[in-house]
């Protein structure tokens, strides 16, 4: 049908080809690597335990975009619209608060792994993985700001008990679908202004995440990962979960460590930090966001920070190590079509790495040619991959281009607007 995106893409392959890149090889790899999206872009991080719960944790979705999702059904719906446009066969990230209760009113440590067997059958008809989160903030027992790090001990066993539950329930969904579940824990721990005693809550930290990881579970089925921070809203002058708390820890006990694009200073970007912590932990998650100015969770742009990461990844070979996913909440736009934007960057910026003639500017630094590899970096940037992108679009059946918009639009009208 699209015959002009296919010539496009026939040129394209010459110019690649005269690079040494096969593009028709960086395509087929494509369609191998998942991109995990997290629901909560779907309704704001709220779930479904409590509608009026708000936000907490130091963490804040801004905007009033109508037609957010309400029930698991209808974030269901949008997650299916959201992938019918993304080239590729992607996984899906839930956090503990969206499960299916049925109706029942659910408290934090009442979910089950059975409240998840819908999302596992919807998984299993469409080929998704599913990744997972305790909800460790967004309930009384974290008003003070404090979960698993707490001076409480009833507080800390409180959020234990719901990190061991949710790495059952990771272990049962990962089990059900054959494709190992990586739980992540985040925690929002932290002061607002300066500490007087910055060590205990990081002694009681280790004690408490010993104890939720206490109990093996089978790495077919479960990963564990942890997920570290700078700071957060409210958190602003300390937070226990810091990078070099969680680089001992992934380290000292063989777990993922989770390095979320927003959770550095903010000339600091992860691309740098992969290829050091890959020396020291078996396997790496990402949460692939934007931060503007702070950790503000922008969708994902086609920006410079994010091609340097999948260089990265790309480069060292490391992406059969490494677990792609997404971290962003936009509430002031359609949520749908923030998921699509952001993961078809992803991927898109995915592609541009793969389409790298590696070995020849990695020969060029090895030989001492810096000037070589600068002009060729730099040549690399004027190729023609929005037309690889586009075979890729056509291939996989999803809109090419700006096209997609057209759908998200029709969704709106005929599904978001009726969201009272
Ligand atoms: C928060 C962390 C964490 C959350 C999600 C909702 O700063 O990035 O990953 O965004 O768990
Ligand atoms: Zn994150």
């Amino acid at each position: 049908m699209s015959n002009s995106i296919e010539q496009a893409y026939t040129l394209a392959q010459e110019r690649y080809a005269a690079l040494g890149v096969d593009t028709d090889a960086a395509l087929e790899k494509l369609a191998t690597i998942p991109i995990s999206l997290h629901c909560w872009q779907g309704d704001d991080v709220i779930g479904f335990e409590d509608p009026d719960r708000g936000l907490s944790g130091g963490i804040m979705a801004t905007g009033n975009y109508p037609g957010k999702a309400r029930t698991p059904d209808e974030l269901r719906q949008d997650l299916d619209m959201a992938y019918s446009l993304i080239p590729g066969t992607h996984r899906l990230n839930l956090h503990a608060i969206y499960g299916d209760s049925d109706g029942a009113k659910l408290d934090r440590n009442d979910w089950q792994p059975h409240h998840f067997d819908k999302w596992i059958a919807w998984a299993k008809e469409n080929n998704h993985g599913i990744d997972f989160n305790p909800t460790c903030f967004s309930h009384p027992m974290a008003d003070s700001g404090f979960t698993l790090a707490s001076l409480d001990q009833g507080v800390r066993d409180f959020w234990i008990e719901h990190c061991r539950i949710s790495r059952e329930i990771g272990a049962h969904i990962g089990e059900q679908l054959g494709t190992p579940c990586v739980t992540n824990v985040w925690i929002p721990d932290g002061y607002k202004d300066t500490p007087a005693n910055r060590r205990v809550h990081r002694e009681l930290l280790v004690q408490s995440l010993d104890e939720v990881f206490a109990a093996p579970l089978d790495p077919r089925h479960n990963l564990d990962a942890v997920e570290a921070k700078l700071f957060g809203i409210g958190s602003e002058s300390y937070v226990v979960g810091s990078h070099e708390f969680y680089m001992g820890y992934a380290t000292s006990r063989q777990t993922l460590l989770c390095l979320d694009a927003g959770h550095f200073h903010p000339t600091e970007t992860i691309a740098d930090k992969i290829s050091s912590v890959m020396l020291y932990v078996p396997e790496l998650l990402l949460h692939v966001s934007r931060g503007v100015r702070w950790d503000s969770d922008h969708v994902v742009t086609l920006t410079d920070e994010l091609q340097a990461i999948m260089q990265e990844l790309v480069r060292g070979n490391f992406l059969v190590r490494t677990h792609i996913g997404l971290d962003f909440f936009d509430a002031s736009i359609n949520r749908v079509a923030a998921w699509t934007i952001g993961t078809r960057n992803a991927v898109r910026a995915l592609l541009m790495a793969l389409l790298e003639p590696t070995e020849h500017l990695q020969k060029l630094e090895a030989s001492g040619d810096f000037t070589s590899r600068l002009a060729l970096l730099e040549e690399l940037k004027g190729m023609p991959f929005g037309a690889v992108w586009d075979q890729y679009c056509q291939q996989q059946n999803v809109p090419v281009g700006y096209a997609f918009m057209d759908e998200i639009r029709t969704y709106e009208k005929q599904i978001l607007a009726q969201r009272g």
